[in-house]
Protein backbone atom coordinates (compact mmCIF):
# COMPACT_ATOMS: atom_id res chain seq x y z
CA UNK A 1 0.00 0.00 0.00
CA UNK A 2 1.41 3.80 -1.22
CA UNK A 3 1.95 5.91 2.28
CA UNK A 4 4.23 8.52 0.34
CA UNK A 5 4.97 10.12 -2.82
CA UNK A 6 8.58 11.32 -3.34
CA UNK A 7 9.01 13.86 -6.00
CA UNK A 8 11.81 14.92 -8.12
CA UNK A 9 12.49 18.57 -8.98
CA UNK A 10 13.75 19.83 -12.20
CA UNK A 11 11.35 18.32 -14.34
CA UNK A 12 8.93 17.32 -12.36
CA UNK A 13 7.75 20.20 -10.24
CA UNK A 14 8.97 23.30 -12.36
CA UNK A 15 10.78 23.50 -16.08
CA UNK A 16 14.32 23.86 -14.24
CA UNK A 17 15.87 21.06 -16.65
CA UNK A 18 15.29 23.68 -19.54
CA UNK A 19 17.78 26.04 -17.42
CA UNK A 20 20.01 23.30 -16.80
CA UNK A 21 20.07 22.61 -20.69
CA UNK A 22 20.34 26.06 -21.30
CA UNK A 23 23.70 26.69 -18.80
CA UNK A 24 25.30 23.19 -20.04
CA UNK A 25 24.36 24.40 -24.20
CA UNK A 26 26.40 27.76 -23.40
CA UNK A 27 29.14 26.02 -21.96
CA UNK A 28 29.40 23.16 -24.29
CA UNK A 29 29.32 26.10 -27.33
CA UNK A 30 31.96 27.60 -25.26
CA UNK A 31 34.25 24.93 -25.72
CA UNK A 32 33.12 23.93 -29.31
CA UNK A 33 31.60 20.60 -28.36
CA UNK A 34 28.20 19.74 -30.20
CA UNK A 35 25.43 19.19 -27.58
CA UNK A 36 21.28 18.54 -28.32
CA UNK A 37 18.25 18.19 -26.31
CA UNK A 38 18.72 14.01 -27.19
CA UNK A 39 22.37 14.56 -25.74
CA UNK A 40 21.39 16.72 -22.75
CA UNK A 41 18.54 13.42 -21.61
CA UNK A 42 22.28 12.03 -20.40
CA UNK A 43 22.69 14.78 -18.20
CA UNK A 44 19.20 14.63 -16.38
CA UNK A 45 19.28 13.14 -12.81
CA UNK A 46 22.76 13.21 -12.45
CA UNK A 47 25.31 15.22 -10.07
CA UNK A 48 26.64 18.38 -11.75
CA UNK A 49 30.30 16.74 -11.83
CA UNK A 50 29.09 13.71 -13.25
CA UNK A 51 27.12 15.84 -16.02
CA UNK A 52 30.53 17.58 -16.53
CA UNK A 53 32.39 14.20 -17.30
CA UNK A 54 29.31 13.09 -19.70
CA UNK A 55 30.09 16.71 -21.70
CA UNK A 56 33.51 15.98 -21.78
CA UNK A 57 32.82 12.23 -23.16
CA UNK A 58 30.38 14.02 -25.50
CA UNK A 59 33.33 16.44 -26.79
CA UNK A 60 36.04 14.03 -26.99
CA UNK A 61 38.14 16.32 -24.11
CA UNK A 62 40.23 15.25 -21.13
CA UNK A 63 40.44 17.84 -18.20
CA UNK A 64 42.26 18.36 -14.67
CA UNK A 65 40.17 17.62 -11.85
CA UNK A 66 40.73 21.63 -11.36
CA UNK A 67 39.43 22.63 -14.79
CA UNK A 68 36.71 20.23 -14.82
CA UNK A 69 35.32 21.81 -11.26
CA UNK A 70 35.73 25.41 -12.54
CA UNK A 71 33.79 24.83 -15.29
CA UNK A 72 30.65 23.25 -13.47
CA UNK A 73 31.06 26.16 -11.09
CA UNK A 74 30.86 28.28 -14.39
CA UNK A 75 27.60 26.52 -15.49
CA UNK A 76 25.95 26.42 -12.22
CA UNK A 77 26.27 30.09 -11.98
CA UNK A 78 24.88 30.97 -15.32
CA UNK A 79 21.86 28.12 -13.83
CA UNK A 80 21.72 30.18 -10.77
CA UNK A 81 21.28 33.31 -12.61
CA UNK A 82 18.61 31.94 -14.77
CA UNK A 83 16.70 30.59 -11.68
CA UNK A 84 16.67 33.76 -9.85
CA UNK A 85 14.33 35.01 -12.40
CA UNK A 86 12.33 32.19 -12.15
CA UNK A 87 8.34 33.10 -11.19
CA UNK A 88 5.93 31.01 -8.59
CA UNK A 89 3.79 30.80 -12.16
CA UNK A 90 6.37 28.71 -13.64
CA UNK A 91 5.46 25.54 -11.41
CA UNK A 92 4.28 23.10 -14.01
CA UNK A 93 0.52 23.19 -13.83
CA UNK A 94 -2.03 21.12 -11.77
CA UNK A 95 1.56 20.16 -9.08
CA UNK A 96 0.41 22.24 -6.44
CA UNK A 97 -3.43 20.84 -6.60
CA UNK A 98 -2.39 17.48 -6.58
CA UNK A 99 -0.10 17.95 -4.08
CA UNK A 100 -2.92 18.90 -1.37
CA UNK A 101 -5.11 15.99 -3.05
CA UNK A 102 -2.69 13.66 -2.00
CA UNK A 103 -2.47 15.22 1.14
CA UNK A 104 -6.36 14.73 2.14
CA UNK A 105 -5.77 10.99 0.53
CA UNK A 106 -3.21 10.77 3.95
CA UNK A 107 0.14 10.80 1.88
CA UNK A 108 3.06 11.21 3.55
CA UNK A 109 5.19 14.01 0.79
CA UNK A 110 8.83 14.12 -0.18
CA UNK A 111 11.05 16.27 -2.30
CA UNK A 112 14.44 14.14 -3.28
CA UNK A 113 16.21 16.06 -5.69
CA UNK A 114 19.94 15.85 -7.05
CA UNK A 115 20.30 19.52 -7.71
CA UNK A 116 22.52 21.18 -4.70
CA UNK A 117 19.97 24.36 -5.74
CA UNK A 118 17.05 22.49 -4.74
CA UNK A 119 16.30 24.68 -1.17
CA UNK A 120 17.51 27.84 -3.22
CA UNK A 121 14.69 26.84 -6.13
CA UNK A 122 11.78 25.59 -3.63
CA UNK A 123 12.17 28.78 -1.46
CA UNK A 124 12.06 30.94 -4.46
CA UNK A 125 8.80 29.16 -5.47
CA UNK A 126 7.49 29.48 -1.98
CA UNK A 127 6.31 25.86 -1.84
CA UNK A 128 8.58 24.85 0.75
CA UNK A 129 6.05 24.15 3.02
CA UNK A 130 4.48 21.08 0.50
CA UNK A 131 7.13 19.09 1.25
CA UNK A 132 7.40 17.60 4.79
CA UNK A 133 11.19 16.23 3.81
CA UNK A 134 13.93 17.66 1.27
CA UNK A 135 16.74 15.72 0.19
CA UNK A 136 19.19 17.04 -2.06
CA UNK A 137 22.54 16.68 -3.46
CA UNK A 138 24.20 18.20 -0.41
CA UNK A 139 23.07 14.95 1.56
CA UNK A 140 24.15 12.10 -0.53
CA UNK A 141 27.43 10.40 -1.68
CA UNK A 142 25.84 8.49 -4.74
CA UNK A 143 23.62 10.38 -7.43
CA UNK A 144 20.96 8.69 -9.05
CA UNK A 145 21.00 6.26 -10.31
CA UNK A 146 22.21 5.12 -7.31
CA UNK A 147 19.04 4.58 -5.05
CA UNK A 148 20.78 6.30 -1.82
CA UNK A 149 18.45 9.48 -2.20
CA UNK A 150 15.26 7.55 -2.05
CA UNK A 151 16.05 5.55 0.70
CA UNK A 152 17.01 8.14 2.84
CA UNK A 153 13.80 10.13 1.69
CA UNK A 154 12.13 6.83 2.76
CA UNK A 155 14.13 6.47 6.23
CA UNK A 156 12.93 10.36 7.23
CA UNK A 157 9.74 9.91 6.40
CA UNK A 158 9.99 6.47 8.20
CA UNK A 159 8.28 4.54 5.51
CA UNK A 160 9.51 1.24 3.71
CA UNK A 161 10.49 1.69 0.22
CA UNK A 162 7.73 -0.41 -0.95
CA UNK A 163 5.42 2.09 0.00
CA UNK A 164 6.47 4.81 -1.45
CA UNK A 165 5.82 6.33 -5.31
CA UNK A 166 8.61 8.39 -6.79
CA UNK A 167 7.77 10.84 -9.93
CA UNK A 168 11.01 11.07 -11.70
CA UNK A 169 11.21 12.67 -15.16
CA UNK A 170 15.00 10.86 -15.62
CA UNK A 171 16.31 8.22 -16.70
CA UNK A 172 19.16 7.59 -14.35
CA UNK A 173 15.89 8.88 -11.12
CA UNK A 174 13.68 6.26 -12.92
CA UNK A 175 16.56 3.70 -12.36
CA UNK A 176 17.46 4.95 -9.07
CA UNK A 177 13.58 4.16 -7.65
CA UNK A 178 13.02 0.83 -9.08
CA UNK A 179 16.91 0.25 -7.50
CA UNK A 180 15.69 1.45 -4.17
CA UNK A 181 12.39 -0.88 -4.29
CA UNK A 182 9.78 1.70 -5.00
CA UNK A 183 7.03 2.60 -7.50
CA UNK A 184 7.90 4.43 -9.99
CA UNK A 185 5.75 7.32 -12.62
CA UNK A 186 7.40 8.50 -15.54
CA UNK A 187 7.22 12.14 -16.70
CA UNK A 188 8.50 12.90 -20.30
CA UNK A 189 7.56 10.01 -22.72
CA UNK A 190 7.79 6.38 -22.68
CA UNK A 191 10.38 6.21 -25.33
CA UNK A 192 12.87 7.40 -22.67
CA UNK A 193 11.40 6.49 -19.62
CA UNK A 194 10.34 3.07 -20.73
CA UNK A 195 11.12 1.27 -17.34
CA UNK A 196 8.50 3.55 -15.12
CA UNK A 197 5.59 1.33 -14.14
CA UNK A 198 3.56 4.03 -15.86
CA UNK A 199 4.61 7.55 -18.06
CA UNK A 200 2.45 10.55 -18.15
CA UNK A 201 3.09 13.45 -19.78
CA UNK A 202 3.37 16.37 -17.39
CA UNK A 203 3.03 15.78 -13.18
CA UNK A 204 -0.41 17.47 -13.09
CA UNK A 205 -1.94 14.58 -15.21
CA UNK A 206 -1.98 12.32 -12.37
CA UNK A 207 -5.44 11.15 -10.57
CA UNK A 208 -6.37 9.18 -7.36
CA UNK A 209 -6.90 6.04 -9.87
CA UNK A 210 -3.60 5.69 -11.43
CA UNK A 211 -2.94 5.31 -7.50
CA UNK A 212 -5.04 2.96 -7.04
CA UNK A 213 -3.52 1.16 -10.50
CA UNK A 214 0.00 1.81 -8.38
CA UNK A 215 -1.47 0.19 -5.41
CA UNK A 216 -2.58 -2.75 -7.33
CA UNK A 217 0.43 -3.76 -9.70
P1 LIG B 1 23.01 21.01 -9.48
P2 LIG B 1 16.73 16.56 -10.11
C1 LIG B 1 19.14 17.19 -11.03
O1 LIG B 1 17.99 17.55 -10.35
C2 LIG B 1 19.06 17.60 -12.49
O2 LIG B 1 18.11 16.79 -13.17
C3 LIG B 1 20.38 17.38 -13.16
O3 LIG B 1 20.30 17.78 -14.51
C4 LIG B 1 21.45 18.19 -12.42
O4 LIG B 1 22.72 17.97 -13.00
C5 LIG B 1 21.47 17.73 -10.97
O5 LIG B 1 20.19 17.94 -10.39
C6 LIG B 1 22.50 18.48 -10.15
O6 LIG B 1 22.11 19.83 -10.06
O7 LIG B 1 24.09 21.28 -10.46
O8 LIG B 1 22.01 22.14 -9.34
O9 LIG B 1 23.53 20.54 -8.13
O10 LIG B 1 16.17 16.25 -11.46
O11 LIG B 1 17.28 15.35 -9.36
O12 LIG B 1 15.79 17.40 -9.27
MG1 LIG C 1 14.54 15.65 -12.73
Amino acid sequence: MIKAVIFDLDGVIVDTARYHFLAWKRLADELGIKFTEADNERLKGVSRIRSMEILMELGGITLSQHEKERLANKKNAWFVDYVERMLPEEIFPGVTALITTFKQHGMRIALASSSKNAKTVIQLLRIEHLFEVVVDGTMVVHSKPDPEIFLLAATKLGVEPKECLVFEDAEAGVEAALAAGMHCVGIGTPEQLFKAMRVIRTTGEFTMSMLDDCNAA
